[in-house]
């Protein structure tokens, strides 16, 4: 057995006006009932310090950079990764990153339990638009304020197995999870901010919303084999909601553990990495089964193309 007792902590809604040091705050207790669960790690939501900024229009950029940090961890997010170090907690934390160069990306890092920055993400598949949008209920400017990400899809080993990253929807992705399998990864982590119904189409609320989110993560799994571990940043932020749902998903593509609430909360499992080892070495053996040769149009053609009538 390869146990990693992990914590899913599923963060309540951010409200504009809440500072930094009150949201850190939310997360050490967090961070603390999860050492006292036993775990050894500990995986926050997408852009985890702040409310989901990218629901509002914004044209001034120092407005913008507000919402980014220049640095990780930082004087408001120092005590964070203190609180982890202290209990040997390894951290998966998405926030938004302005670089020294002034690029600015939708990021999550992970750290080793003893402390140090191991791993780094960059969102890649950036939904929504960049422009103001007349049509829509309500705003998802992601593609404005975020550059794609430029690192790929990365495994690190830690906590005793291979682990990757990804955000939000990059969820909804199966090359996300296919690329990490190739890897040969054994847990997944991800963050997600999800608006509880769509913007474009209004009866479509939370329960298919919440539907989509189980049969992407679950799906996701299963076919390659993975522990994902998906954590909610849930419940109203001015005005807006957002899906809760975190879950811990074994290999298998079953729920082990999932949130009831949109409030602070978490989730622990004592995720066994071997139960990988079924599903890769049969039905999931990738050098065996997988067919290359009928695959080209996954890397060389991005939308779809039908054909003539
Ligand atoms: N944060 C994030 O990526 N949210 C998206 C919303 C999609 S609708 C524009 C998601 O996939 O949950």
């Amino acid at each position: 057995m390869r146990e990693v007792v992990t914590a899913a902590l599923q963060m309540g809604p951010i409200q504009k006006a809440d500072s930094r040091k009150d949201v850190v705050e939310r997360m050490i207790v967090l961070l603390d009932q999860a050492k006292a669960a036993g775990a050894t790690l500990a995986v926050f939501p997408e852009l985890a310090f702040t409310t989901f900024f990218p629901r509002w229009y914004m044209e001034d950029q120092a407005e913008v950079d507000q919402w980014f940090e220049t640095a990780i961890p930082g004087n408001e997010t120092a005590p964070l990764f203190k609180r982890a170090r202290e209990h040997g907690i390894g951290l998966n934390v998405g926030y938004a990153e302005l670089t020294p160069e002034g690029r600015h990306f939708n990021t999550s890092i992970l750290t080793s339990p003893q402390g140090e920055i191991i791993g780094k993400y960059r969102k890649i598949h950036l939904p929504g638009h960049a422009e103001y949008d007349t049509e829509r209920a309500f705003q998802h400017l992601e593609k404005r304020y975020f550059e794609p990400g430029d690192l790929g899809f990365p495994v690190w080993r830690s906590q005793g197995g291979v682990m990757g990253m990804c955000i939000c929807n990059d969820r909804r992705w199966p090359e996300t999870y296919r690329v990490l399998g190739l890897q040969g990864v054994e847990m997944v982590m991800l963050g997600f901010n999800t608006p509880s119904v769509n913007s474009q189409m209004s009866s479509e609320g939370p329960e298919d919303r919440l539907f989509h989110h189980r049969l992407s993560v679950q799906a996701g799994a299963y076919q390659n084999a993975t522990w994902v571990v998906a954590v909610a940043k849930a419940g109203v932020e001015d005005g807006h909601p957002l899906i809760g749902g975190s879950l811990i998903v074994d290999p298998n593509g079953k729920i082990v553990a999932e949130s009831t609430t949109e409030e602070d909360e978490m989730l622990v499992h004592a995720c066994d990495l071997d139960l990988c080892t079924f599903g890769k070495e049969t039905i999931f053996d990738f050098k065996r089964h997988r067919r290359i040769e009928h695959y080209g149009l996954i890397t060389s053609q991005t939308g779809a193309v039908a054909p003539n009538e």
